[in-house]
């Protein structure tokens, strides 16, 4: 099979975790708010709505044989006590997928629809590999952004709506100014 493709790059400013030449998509808190915790703290920030991360996406077909890429800009701030983090999501098609932890520090929270969990700190240097069947969700612990590029298999899909409807099994908050994984049912 040929690509449509012809080879080709693109250039990522180390500095900012932008990637040129992609597709631009943003999430404020409104595109997310029943993702969080805290409701009360949701309806106070949700009159500043802060942007809460950036994409920058390739423009790779989504289908098979492709390596779909993009970098992530996620902002540093909470919610109450919850940290600002990704929507995350299964792939339809189970496929792995690596994260490169460009700059800031935070969380890559992991688990399986069997109720494995997984919740690895990482930072600058960081490579993740996320294997075929874990859902993920990347979380900002640190105070500045946490930039990060990801590639994935072109026909792997995303599911959005099981994470949106139960969230994940943990959540990292902020605990005596540290962060810390607990249930999702915690209070
Ligand atoms: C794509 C990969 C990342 C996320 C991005 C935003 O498979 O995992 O590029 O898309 O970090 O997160 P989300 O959960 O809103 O897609
Ligand atoms: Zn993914």
């Amino acid at each position: 099979m040929t690509s449509a493709l012809r080879p080709h790059s693109r250039h990522l400013d180390l500095g900012t975790g932008v990637l040129h030449n992609t597709r631009l998509l943003e999430r404020r808190l409104s595109d997310m708010s029943s993702y969080y915790a805290d409701q009360k703290a949701v309806q106070e920030l949700l009159a500043e709505n802060p942007l809460i991360y950036q994409v920058y996406d390739a423009p790779i077909p989504e289908r098979e044989g492709e390596l779909c890429h993009c970098t992530t800009v996620l902002k540093p701030g909470r919610v109450g006590d919850e940290y600002f983090m990704t929507k995350g999501h299964h792939h339809e098609v189970d496929s792995a997928e690596i994260y490169y932890i460009l700059s800031g520090s935070g969380y890559l929270v992991m688990e399986t629809r069997d109720g494995q969990a997984s919740e690895l700190a990482v930072g600058p240097g960081s490579i993740a590999y996320i294997p075929p069947g874990w859902a993920h969700r990347t979380v900002n612990t640190g105070d500045s952004d946490m930039v990060f590029y990801c590639v994935w298999f072109g026909n792997g899909g995303h599911d959005y709506a099981s994470i949106a409807t139960k969230g994940f099994l943990r959540r990292i908050v902020a605990a005596g100014g540290v962060p810390a994984v607990i249930d999702r049912s915690a209070k």
